[in-house]
């Protein structure tokens, strides 16, 4: 089968591991070829002269079985001498860590992108070190970043107002500058086309999948596709497991619920994305509402804190889009 998955980091990431786990275990070895992953740019940022990609990185990591997964980002093992360095020469943010084997990724990243290589073939050419068994698209090839705009009309970059502030500032809303004029990464519309299924991870909603959808054209490819399209719920038991999301929602109006995440989807069947929503045991009395708004709502267990988790996830997933194969 052909899977594109829409993805961001931690969430993004853990769910993509599980979708290959599930496609192994289909007998499935060529998962490259299978699965298709389209990762979030939207909070990438510039800072110290190169290019970071916090949300490529933590799945290109977590796929090469390299990342720091109690923190959720960045390279396990990871040592911080330059970043000391850049702090005393106060260049950076003081609040932001780059990791030394990080900073080997973001400085090979940004020679190619000044050698003249577009963002999908960056990517491209750094999924060939490890075998990830994914192919990762970037959602555009633009740069496109997230602006946290606060209720004072005050502006940060979204990482500040995360890795900073840890969220504790509220948001008025989020904007995306640049994404009026994103254009789909190349293969992008054709992969979600030829898909056989398409996976919406358990990513923030607002700041990883939102994103995603509002470069023009992909939430039409979206809704052009002949493949159901199968979403995962971020919220377990009325909770984030991990993030901001939780803040990110209530700046946008919508509740941390499950129901409430696939009413900002949609129905496909009412001009939204979603054929199938999963959502957590802890969540079945959502399960009706779920199912009211035209949504199939599968109750399964959503917790992918370990591999047999995450590809009982990735298969049930897969089941639910395949199923009336
Ligand atoms: P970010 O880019 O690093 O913020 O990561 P994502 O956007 O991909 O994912 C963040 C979301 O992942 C959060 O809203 C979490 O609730 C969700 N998440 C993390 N771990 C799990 C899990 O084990 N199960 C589910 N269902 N969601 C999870
Ligand atoms: N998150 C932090 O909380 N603190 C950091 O110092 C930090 C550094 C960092 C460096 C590179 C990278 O790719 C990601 C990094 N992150 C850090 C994670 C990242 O900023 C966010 O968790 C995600 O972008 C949230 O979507
Ligand atoms: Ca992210």
């Amino acid at each position: 089968p052909r899977i594109v998955v829409l993805a961001g980091g931690v969430g993004g990431s853990r769910f993509v591991l599980g979708v290959r786990g599930a496609l192994r275990g289909r007998g499935i070895d060529d998962t490259t070829s299978a699965l298709t992953v389209v990762v979030n740019t939207g909070d990438d940022l510039w800072l110290s002269g190169v290019r970071l990609q916090p949300d490529v990185d933590s799945i290109t990591y977590a796929l090469a079985g390299v990342n720091d997964a109690e923190r959720g980002w960045g390279r396990q093992g990871d040592s911080e001498r330059v970043n000391h360095e850049l702090q005393e020469w106060g260049a950076g943010w003081p609040w932001f860590t780059l990791g030394d084997l990080d900073l080997g990724t973001h400085l090979a990243r940004t020679g190619w992108l000044r050698d003249g290589l577009t963002p999908t073939q960056v990517l491209e050419r750094m999924s060939h070190r490890w075998d990830l068994g994914a192919r990762l698209l970037p959602m555009t090839d633009a740069e496109v970043d997230t602006i946290v705009v606060l209720e004072d009309g005050s502006r940060l970059h979204f990482q500040e107002w995360w890795t900073r502030h840890r969220a504790t500032l509220a948001p008025a809303r989020f904007e995306n500058p640049g994404i009026d004029a994103a254009a789909p990464a190349p293969g992008l519309t054709e992969a979600l086309a030829a898909a056989d299924v398409v996976l919406l991870a358990p990513s923030n909603p607002v700041v990883s999948i939102g994103p995603i959808l509002d470069v023009p054209g992909i939430r039409q490819a979206l809704r052009d596709t002949a493949a159901p399209v199968v979403g995962v719920s971020p919220v377990i038991g009325g909770k984030v497991v991990r993030g901001m999301a939780d803040v990110c929602l209530t700046a946008i109006g919508v509740e941390t619920s499950a129901a409430a995440v696939a009413g900002l989807y949609g129905a496909r069947a009412d001009g939204g994305l979603l054929d199938a929503w999963l959502i957590a045991e802890e969540d079945e009395a959502a399960a009706d509402e779920v199912a009211g708004l035209g949504i199939r709502s599968l109750v399964r267990p959503l917790w992918m804190t370990d591999d047999a988790r995450r590809t009982a996830l990735g298969e049930a997933a897969l089941t639910a889009g395949l199923a009336d194969d």
